[in-house]
């Protein structure tokens, strides 16, 4: 995250670190089993047993007494999620392996965020917060402790106006910008564009993708959750039928 602030620990506990063999990536956390991240970060066919994911870490790279650390049980990409369009459809869940019977336990540091519903919309100019353990600027080498900072929604016709993406921008994207530069960099993509609504948090976007990261006229690139929601509790609720 470029142009945020530290966050405080427990401020995103639906936060999941995502080691991915030699890669990393971020997701958020919907239920006690199940993470949203994005496609891309799979796009090299990870094995399962070369994937590890963290809940409740503040520091990257870090686990201490408030972090669990899950083996992944499988992961899927969205139907239509394609290499040679790696930006559209940019989702994917990742079911953790049980311990005990038992996936994620809710402490303070570790608790699902809400998915939105099909229909859900916030506004253009919305103030949403996103999060991550990504680069702090372009050309950094590493990653940080978890660092937030507040994007506001850009319309859909200003983003995909071809002085800023053009017909790069799809529909199943938002872009979230801010006049200070905060923007999400490599790192974290997969994590969350969370924004609240009667101070209840909604995973809205997926952090995707950008031209760099806190350039002036481009903004971050989010996957609209909205959109998937039902793929998502289809996935969700089938596995519940099929599984242990
Ligand atoms: C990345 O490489 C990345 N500024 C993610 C988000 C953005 C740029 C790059 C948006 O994962």
């Amino acid at each position: 995250i470029l142009g945020g602030t530290s966050a405080l620990p427990g401020a995103h506990p639906w936060m999941a670190a995502l080691y991915i063999a030699d890669e990393f990536c971020a997701g958020t956390l919907v239920s006690s089993c199940w993470i949203v991240s994005a496609a891309h970060c799979f796009l090299r066919n990870p094995l399962k047993s070369q994937i590890r994911v963290v809940l409740g870490q503040h520091s990257f790279n870090d686990t201490g007494p408030n972090t669990r650390t899950f083996a992944v049980q499988d992961y899927i990409l969205y139907p239509r999620y394609t290499q040679f369009e790696p930006t559209l459809n940019d989702i994917a869940l990742v079911k953790l392996k049980k311990v005990e019977g038992r996936c994620a336990l809710k402490t303070p540091f570790i608790r699902p965020i809400c998915l939105p519903e099909k229909d859900m919309t916030f506004p253009d100019h919305s103030c949403c917060k996103i999060s991550g353990w990504g680069h702090m600027h372009e050309k950094a080498n590493s990653y940080s402790h978890l660092m937030e900072g507040v994007v506001k929604i850009i319309p859909f016709d200003q983003c995909s106006s071809p002085d800023v993406y053009g017909s790069e921008v799809r529909s199943g994207m938002l872009c979230a910008g801010s006049e200070s530069c905060v923007d999400a960099c490599q790192g974290d993509s997969g994590g969350p564009l969370a924004c609240d609504c009667d101070g209840v948090s909604f995973l809205y976007g997926i952090i995707s993708w950008g031209d760099g990261c806190g350039r002036s006229g481009k903004p971050g690139v989010y996957t609209l959750v909205p959109k998937y929601s039902v793929w998502i509790n289809s996935v969700i609720k089938k596995s519940r039928k099929t599984s242990v």
